[in-house]
């Protein structure tokens, strides 16, 4: 139970420190929170086994925690630093780390599903008794990858769970806009999989339906569908401050915080007092405090480096010439601007 609530709690205060660098000009690309939802990544997350494999999308940083990812490639990956996972390359959370079992998530959404069937494939085709875990927004389960990845895992029989993230909003555009279906565990039926609905604002409830769903593939049953019910409490990203989003859906789903509600119930019970997730919290602060300020300390990559590892293969890296390089045939023009130059051959 004090794992899962650390975890809970150094999710959010780890965004949180996030959200700090990224005002303080640290963070070089976006910064994408999950607060309100960090129950549904947590409780998925803590459930895997070691060797199991999880694509996470950009909301499920709590996952990723729970399969032991430490803070400070987090911190390291969005503030570019040359230490980070990526080098420095990527400035969200596009890594991929095989020995947590960890497949970086794939922008093109419901992409990732397809990838993460092969790996699910391959644990099936060495008869390892391996799960793949993934998660998609409701915006996401609407591309035709996605149907196609769900259509596919379901009939190869894979040892997949999906776990559908309700969280009301795509981006600007509300779920009642892209689905027709009332209750979206209502879409498994077309697959003919099991689908579970939860309130992924409870980690309890979020882990044991995870738990069995994942027993279940790994026995060799095949895909379920996990649908979240959770709610997005702050905008896409830093640059959204979600003003289409009604004030008193926002207030409803305040009321019902899945880090607060969780220690309510921990005290309730007589798991642990107020002072003992006070104390959890402080240990989670000093640890992150440290993290950040020794990460920040570590700097940028070196600029030579921007040419190396972008590719797997070393002799690719120094024979493709960079995309944002001069145009061939309109050498003319500035470099890195390609799609003037896309325009300008279009005839715009
Ligand atoms: C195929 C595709 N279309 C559009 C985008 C741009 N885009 C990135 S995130 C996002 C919203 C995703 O919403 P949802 O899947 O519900 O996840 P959430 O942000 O709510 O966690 C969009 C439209 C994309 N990355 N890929
Ligand atoms: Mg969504």
């Amino acid at each position: 139970m004090r794992t899962l609530y650390r975890l809970l709690w150094l999710t959010r205060a780890l965004e949180e420190r996030l959200e700090v660098v990224f005002k303080q000009g640290h963070v070089v690309g976006g910064l994408y929170r999950s607060l309100g939802q960090e129950a549904t990544a947590v409780g998925c997350g803590f459930a895997l086994a070691d060797g199991d494999w999880i694509a996470p999308s950009i909301r499920d940083l709590g996952a990723l925690l729970a399969r032991g990812l430490d803070p400070r490639d987090v911190i390291r990956q969005y503030t570019a630093r040359g230490t980070s996972l990526c080098s420095g390359k990527d400035n969200t959370n596009h890594f991929t780390v095989p020995e947590l079992g960890i497949l970086g998530p794939i922008s093109p959404l419901g992409t990732q599903l397809c990838v993460l069937n092969g790996v699910a494939l391959s644990f099936r085709m060495r008869d390892q008794a391996q799960v793949c875990f993934t998660f998609q927004g409701d915006g996401a389960s609407r591309t035709g990858t996605s149907h196609e990845g769900l259509a596919l895992a379901a009939a190869l029989n894979l040892p997949i769970v999906v776990v559908l993230e309700h969280n009301r909003w795509a981006f600007g555009t509300p779920s009642t806009h892209v689905a027709a279906v009332e209750k979206w565990e209502d879409v498994a039926g077309a697959y003919g999989v099991p689908a579970v609905t939860v309130d992924g604002n409870d980690v309890l409830q979020v882990y044991d339906a995870a738990a069995e769903a994942i027993a279940r593939a790994r026995a060799g049953d095949g895909m379920t569908i996990l649908v979240a019910e959770t709610y997005r409490m702050l905008g896409h990203a830093q640059h959204d401050a979600q003003k289409y989003v009604p004030e008193e859906e926002l207030q409803a789903w305040r009321d019902h915080d899945p880090i607060r509600d969780f220690a309510d119930y921990l005290v309730e019970f007589g798991f642990e007092s107020d002072s003992s997730l006070e104390q959890v919290r402080s240990e989670v602060g000093a640890e992150l405090d440290a993290a950040v300020d020794d990460v920040l300390a570590e700097g940028y990559p070196p600029a030579q480096e921007a040419r190396t590892r972008v590719y797997d293969d070393p002799a690719l890296d120094a024979a493709v010439p960079w995309t944002r390089g001069p145009v061939p045939g309109y050498e003319g023009l500035r470099p890195g601007i390609t799609r003037r130059a896309n325009a300008y051959r279009e005839g715009a």
